[in-house]
């Protein structure tokens, strides 16, 4: 079975590993998202790619859900001494040899996609991890200026320095007009059994992956059946600032906003946490199937649980 899954950072990372072990004999696609990127140090940071090799290869930072385990930082305390930040963004030194590596192969030319290929010769995170595209993509949060207009941030720095603390009022991914999928990613929606959601951030994440021109379209066209499981339980997301980003771009923070936001063009099946129950009705009457499942990955065991649940959706939509 090929399976497709458009994934962000720590809820598509612990989602995939639930899905391997729902189903060891896969052959997984993971598209990523990119729109987290950032260059720091003259480094090129890929947060939500790294989530998802690390995660899968063994080296993540189990609590934190991002970043290494065992992780140090002399490098970032360091460039501190010297005055050299941003301090709040908390690259730590083995991190740190990951983004030595990407920005060396593509200062030599490779494109970010053979990159990450060669970081997960390392890893070995049993899946195909292809980059949304090549091209940069680099999501910007605009923000209240305290003059009454508005300014854009990074994302990361609308996240981690700013902890989503005030309102978001626009998201846009700059540069994703002129970008194009990395080679693969087509060719893999086109050829999928089933193509997947998982419960990442419906706006920075998969919207941003859907965003890159040909990818939103190349999954409505797909042949196979598209079934996500919601990030957002009891109305609000399960971690992060899914609600923040939400607003912004006019949804309510409820699983079933969620789903009438990506549509029936786009979505055949929908899975809602239990304690949303109430909302199947309404999610079936946007036109897309949906059960209520526990949806909360406490382990592999129950991510394993939510995976199946999805598949046999994806199987009575086919
Ligand atoms: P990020 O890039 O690290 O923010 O990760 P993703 O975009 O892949 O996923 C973030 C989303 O995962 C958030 O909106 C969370 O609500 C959601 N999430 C995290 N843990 C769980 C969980 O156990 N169950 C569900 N349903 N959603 C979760
Ligand atoms: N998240 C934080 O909340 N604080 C950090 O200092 C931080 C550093 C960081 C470094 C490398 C990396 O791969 C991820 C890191 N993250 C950090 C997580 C990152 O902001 C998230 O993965 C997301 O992109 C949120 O969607
Ligand atoms: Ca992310």
């Amino acid at each position: 079975m090929r399976i497709v899954v458009l994934a962000g950072g720590i809820g598509g990372a612990r989602f995939l590993r639930g899905l391997k072990s729902a189903v060891p004999d896969a052959d997984i696609t993971v598209i990523g998202n990119t729109g987290d990127d950032i260059h720091l140090f003259g480094l090129k940071v890929c947060p939500d790619l790294d989530t998802v090799m690390y995660t899968l290869g063994g080296g993540i930072h189990e609590e934190q859900g991002w970043g290494r385990a065992d992780e140090s930082f002399a490098v970032k305390e360091e460039l501190a001494a010297y005055g050299v930040g941003p301090e709040w963004f908390g690259l730590g030194d083995r991190d740190f040899a990951t983004h030595i590596v990407r920005t060396q192969m593509i200062a030599a030319g490779y494109p970010l996609s053979a990159v990450t290929e060669a970081l997960c010769r390392r890893w070995e995170p049993g899946v195909r991890l292809l980059p949304m595209s090549d091209d940069r993509v680099e999501t910007h949060v605009l923000i209240d200026a305290p003059d009454g207009t508005r300014k854009a941030v990074h994302f990361q720095e609308y996240w981690v320095r700013l902890r989503a603390s005030v309102p978001a009022r626009a998201i846009v991914p700059v540069g994703a007009e002129q970008a194009k999928p990395a080679p693969g990613v087509l060719e893999a929606i086109a050829a999928a059994d089933v193509i997947l959601f998982p419960p990442s951030n419906p706006v920075v994440s998969v919207g941003t992956i859907l965003g890159v021109p040909g990818i939103r379209e190349a999954v409505a066209d797909a042949a196979a059946p598209v079934v996500g499981l919601s990030p957002i339980v009891g109305d609000a997301p399960v971690r992060g600032m899914a609600d923040k980003v939400l607003a912004a771009v006019g949804v309510e923070s409820t699983a079933a906003a969620v789903a009438r936001h990506y549509g029936p063009d786009l979505l055949d099946g929908w899975l809602v946490d239990t304690v949303d129950a109430g909302a199947v009705a309404e999610v079936a009457a946007a036109g897309i199937r949906c059960r209520a499942v526990p949806l909360m990955m406490t382990d592999t065991e129950a991510t394993a649980a939510m995976a199946a649940e999805a598949l046999t959706l994806a199987e009575e939509v086919r």
